[in-house]
Order: C-alpha cells, then sequence, then structure tokens
C-alpha cells in the first residue's frame, strides 16, 4: 500500500510525517533537531550566532545533514522506504541558498559512500543561507521601494512591500556586499526548492506560495515580475529556478536514496513550498471562514483567501495556497523564542510557565510588555528592546502572563487588515501543545481554539501535497477534501472556550496595548494615564 511523505525543514529541525492514505493512518511522526543532533554545525536554534542581532544566518550544509540522519532514523524505526510512492515537502520561509554551476552536475552523480552535506560542500557560491530571521536589508528594501515606485506599488505587484527578510532584498545585499561571489552564483534557491532539489538529483522549482515570499513573484500572473528582478540585482532572471505550481511532479528520486536508504526509484519528488502555505493544507482551510495560528519558532497568524487582497498598511503578506488559490498571513519573530526567553529568565519548565498563567488574572492588572528580544517584523522593529510598563522585571508570574498576553494582543491588533471575523481559530507549532497559551489566545480574540492531533501541520500539509499530487499524475485524481479526511479534523474534545470574564477585559486590554505599542514605537514614555484608564473600566 503506497505511503506518502511530508518533511518539513524548519528554523530548528527537520521533521518527517508519514501516512497511509488508505488506512488514513499518521505512520510516523518524527523529528531532527539541529541543535540536539548537529551541533558540530555551529548552530544556536537553527541560527548561526552573529554579534549583530539584525544578523541571521543558517548552515546550509547542516539541513542536508540533517536528511541523512532522517533517511538513518527511518530506516532504523524499521519503515518501508521503499513503500513511499511520492515525498513534498516544506521549508522555512525566504531563506535563500547560493550554488556555483557545478551543482548541476553534482546533483546528478551524488555517491551514496559519502553524505549529502560533504558532496555539496563544494558547490555553495556562499557558505551561509540568509533566514527569515534576517532583519539587515533595511538599505536594500528602501532602495528596492524607490527604484520600483514605492511601497505600495512593491505590495501591489507581489503580495507585500518590501521585507527586510524577503529573498529579494536579500539577493541585493548579497550582490552588494559580495559581489564576486554574486557573480559566482549559478542558481539562488529558497530552503524549499534546495532541499527538493537535492532529492530529485536536478534543480527543482520554486512554488507560487513560497515564490510569493521573494518580492519578486508577481502576485497576479505566478511568474518573475520584471521589473522585481530590475530593480534587485543585475543577472538575476537566469540565476533563479522556474516557477511552478505546487503540484508540479520534480522527477523521481535521486538514485542517492534508491541506493543508500532503500527507496523505490520509482519514488516521485514533488514540487515544495514554504511552511505557512504548507500548514495551510495541514489544518485544513481549503476555504475562507477560519483562521489559524502557528505558534512555532516564529508565530504566524494565516487564513485561506479566494482573491488577493494588500494590506493597506503594509503589514501583511498575500502568498500563494498550493490549492492554486491565495492565503494572508502575518508573521512575528518574537515568537516561541521569546517565550523561552522569559521561560529560562526564571529558570522555569513550561509546567511551571503555565502554572504562571493559571495564577494570574487576564489583563495582568494593566502591566505591559512588549516583547522585542529580537528585532520584531510586526510592527516593525529594528532594534530589540523589551518595554515593560507598569511591570518590574522581578514579578515572574506577571512576566510570563505579559509575554503571552503581549502575543496575543499584537495578533489581534495587526491582523484587522485581514478582516476575518472569526469565532473558530486552528492553532498548530511546537507551542500549541500547551493549552495554557491556548486559552490566553481564546480569551484575547473571543474564540474557540482546537488542536490538531499532529502538531506539525506543516510536514502534515507536505504529505497530503505529495498525495493530491500523486494521486493527480496517476490519473487517480481526488479532491483536497477526500485527501485530508480524517487527517486535518481538529480535535473536537481539545476544545479551549473563551472564558466570559477575560472576554469583558480584553477589549480594553487591547486598547492599552496598543497605546503602549503606539508610544514606543515613537519614542515616547510609558502612557501611565492610559493603564489607569485601563483599571477603571475593568474594575
Ligand atoms: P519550528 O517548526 O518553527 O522549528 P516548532 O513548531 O517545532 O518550530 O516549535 C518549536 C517551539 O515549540 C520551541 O522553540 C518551544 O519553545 C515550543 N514549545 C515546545 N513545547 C512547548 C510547551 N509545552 N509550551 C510552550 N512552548 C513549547
Ligand atoms: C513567514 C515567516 C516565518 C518562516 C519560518 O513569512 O517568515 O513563518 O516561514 O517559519
Amino acid at each position: 500500500m503506497p505511503l506518502y511523505l511530508g518533511l518539513d525543514s524548519s528554523t530548528q529541525s527537520l521533521s518527517a510525517v508519514l501516512l497511509n492514505l488508505e488506512t488514513r493512518e499518521v505512520v510516523l511522526n518524527h523529528a531532527v533537531s539541529f541543535d540536539e543532533r548537529l551541533p558540530e554545525c555551529g548552530c544556536r536554534n537553527g541560527v548561526l550566532p552573529d554579534s549583530d542581532p539584525t544578523i541571521a544566518h543558517s548552515n546550509p550544509l547542516m539541513w542536508l545533514a540533517a536528511l541523512d540522519l532522517m533517511c538513518s532514523d527511518l530506516q532504523a524505526a524499521g519503515v518501508d522506504l521503499s513503500s513511499i510512492a511520492a515525498i513534498s515537502g516544506s521549508g522555512q520561509q525566504h531563506g535563500s541558498v547560493y550554488l556555483k554551476s557545478n551543482a548541476s552536475h553534482v546533483l546528478k552523480v551524488l555517491s551514496p559512500a559519502k553524505s549529502l552535506s560533504a558532496q555539496m560542500r563544494a558547490s555553495l557560491s556562499r557558505p551561509v543561507a540568509p533566514i527569515w530571521m534576517d532583519s539587515s536589508t533595511r538599505q536594500q528594501c528602501d532602495e528596492i521601494e524607490g527604484i520600483v515606485g514605492g511601497a505600495t506599488d512593491v505590495a501591489n505587484l507581489t503580495g507585500s512591500r518590501c521585507f527586510e527578510r524577503f529573498t529579494g532584498p536579500q539577493i541585493r545585499k548579497f550582490w552588494r556586499t559580495e559581489s564576486r561571489r554574486y557573480e559566482n552564483t549559478a542558481k539562488i534557491h529558497l530552503v524549499s526548492s534546495f532541499m527538493a532539489s537535492v532529492l530529485a538529483g536536478k534543480h527543482a522549482p520554486i512554488d507560487h506560495g513560497d515564490g510569493a515570499g521573494m518580492n519578486l513573484m508577481d502576485i497576479r500572473t505566478s511568474q518573475w515580475s520584471p521589473a522585481m528582478l530590475k530593480a534587485t540585482a543585475p543577472g538575476l532572471r537566469g540565476k533563479l529556478p522556474t516557477l511552478a505550481p505546487s503540484n508540479r511532479i520534480v522527477g523521481r528520486i535521486s538514485p542517492y536514496f534508491v541506493e543508500k536508504y532503500g527507496f523505490s526509484p520509482r519514488c516521485r519528488v514533488m514540487v515544495w513550498s514554504g511552511d505557512n502555505p504548507n500548514s495551510l493544507i495541514g489544518v485544513g482551510l481549503i476555504q475562507s471562514g477560519k483562521v489559524c495560528i502557528s505558534l512555532g519558532t516564529s508565530d504566524t497568524y494565516f487564513g485561506f483567501m479566494p482573491e488577493p487582497k494588500i494590506s493597506p498598511q503594509g503589514e501583511g503578506h498575500v502568498f500563494g495556497s498550493p490549492t492554486g488559490d491565495y492565503m494572508s498571513l502575518i508573521c512575528f519573530l518574537n515568537g516561541s523564542l521569546a517565550r523561552e526567553r522569559v521561560k529560562d529568565a526564571y529558570r522555569l519548565s513550561w509546567a511551571q510557565f503555565s502554572d504562571a498563567l493559571r495564577r494570574t488574572k487576564p489583563g495582568n492588572s494593566g502591566k505591559v510588555m512588549l516583547p522585542y528580544f529580537a528585532p520584531e517584523i510586526t510592527p516593525n522593529v529594528l532594534k530589540p528592546q523589551v518595554y515593560r510598563y507598569g511591570l518590574k522585571e522581578t514579578e515572574v508570574r506577571a512576566n510570563v502572563r505579559a509575554v503571552v498576553e503581549a502575543q496575543m494582543a499584537s495578533m489581534a491588533i495587526h491582523s484587522g487588515w485581514m478582516g476575518v471575523q472569526t469565532k473558530t481559530i486552528y492553532a498548530t507549532g511546537g507551542a500549541s501543545a500547551n493549552r495554557e497559551i491556548l486559552q490566553v489566545m481564546a480569551d484575547v480574540h473571543n474564540a474557540d481554539v482546537y488542536q490538531f492531533e499532529v502538531g506539525n501541520s506543516a510536514a502534515l500539509g507536505a504529505a497530503l501535497r505529495a498525495a493530491h499530487a500523486d494521486l493527480k499524475a496517476s490519473k487517480e485524481p481526488m479532491s483536497w477534501e477526500e485527501v485530508a479526511e480524517g487527517f486535518t479534523d481538529p480535535i473536537q474534545k481539545s476544545r479551549v472556550r473563551p472564558n466570559r470574564e477575560a472576554v469583558r477585559v480584553y477589549p480594553e486590554f487591547i486598547k492599552l496595548y496598543k497605546t503602549c505599542e503606539d508610544n514606543a514605537l515613537r519614542g515616547g514614555s510609558y502612557p501611565v494615564s492610559a493603564r489607569e484608564q485601563f483599571l477603571d473600566q475593568v474594575s
């Protein structure tokens, strides 16, 4: 019976979900943590340490080492890899990998006697890969927007204004600062298309979902935009892979994986996509109306969109959906790592962190934190700084509540442009296992929150995409609903309901939070009167 494999090359790990479509079973769910299994690659939380907080690079060879480890782990777990009919995948979005012209040949002749990383090392024209956490390209964003006609024009063309982490501004910076290496680059891949290329033994296309996160693709035609390419760097068109729909077959799996790990030579490799477009499928958002909040390394808030609707304030993004439609998204950099910073600062376990949430009151007596431990994407904050208003650093429990309330209030404020009035939120990602965090989510958004059996919706979505595309190619097509049935249903019993008293407090708290945020961004001081007004309103 055919199995379908979904891989997720994310910030901190490579994970896999293996599905049996006939029995509707998740056969296996496994992760290889970069920090734990590959410390020799020099990353911390998946990122190479750098004294400049705006720089976030990773080691692309680490992702390949993790792919080898994943295959050996699956073999050791007794998985019959020869039964896998197709593989697709998910990559952390925006990150880019730079390859020399010899890569085409090296990919074709990968030898099972050596590791992937040892063989691909000499094909890298840039030893590091800038990733989505990088915010060092403000200057390049301004330059590109200046050439094209402004932020709004760029947003209308590509689905987003120029964002520091997007691939186009990153490429421009590489060209400006390392022009020799740029000249020596024959192909620029996203994390998703890089991993697919290695699996298929040839350069893979970039799908429309992930391509939309580059500030290079025309969001309406799904083609590279000549104006954006020209404004970004010379000779760029020739260095980019082709664009393709998410259900395109890249080819059969490379002989490397057949000989070394026992995959079937008939196993198909499908185009990969970004983690958020994959998650959209993994939580079953194939129609409008509901939203998903993903609490992974980044926190993201996203939903399905039938037509591209651009965020007027320039806060959000339009990406392609693997169904051929669109999705709206906002991204917060200070997600899990900010929660961890608070947890670790007070030497708490996750159980104690949850306990602090249980023992503190909604609204935190007006104590507010703006948790910019690292530069923030939404709202745009380039210099890391943690603001505490009415909140002492020594108050352990209040700090725990403050970081989570800040994240949920910020999502409520900055998602307004999507115009979704939802009563149901689907929660996914590593921190969605924490029901106390989900209680704050339900209370702030006044919505029911559901968890899923498979917390890794990106890898699940990739496996479902592999199945959907393989069945289509095999002339036995199934609808998205049929493919996803039984895999993407939220756990009914997991429902977290908003608390009535909390729902009364949070509209006022959101106003207070917004005042604090506006003040901090304008360089103002603590808005004491706003807190007093909040306390008056809710007492
Ligand atoms: P990504 O796919 O972006 O690498 P994951 O979705 O795997 O990330 O989420 C990893 C994060 O989940 C960790 O950084 C950790 O902070 C968080 N996490 C794991 N368990 C818990 C928990 N019980 N409560 C809160 N956060 C958790
Ligand atoms: C989305 C974004 C992150 C990354 C990493 O725009 O930057 O969510 O995809 O998960």
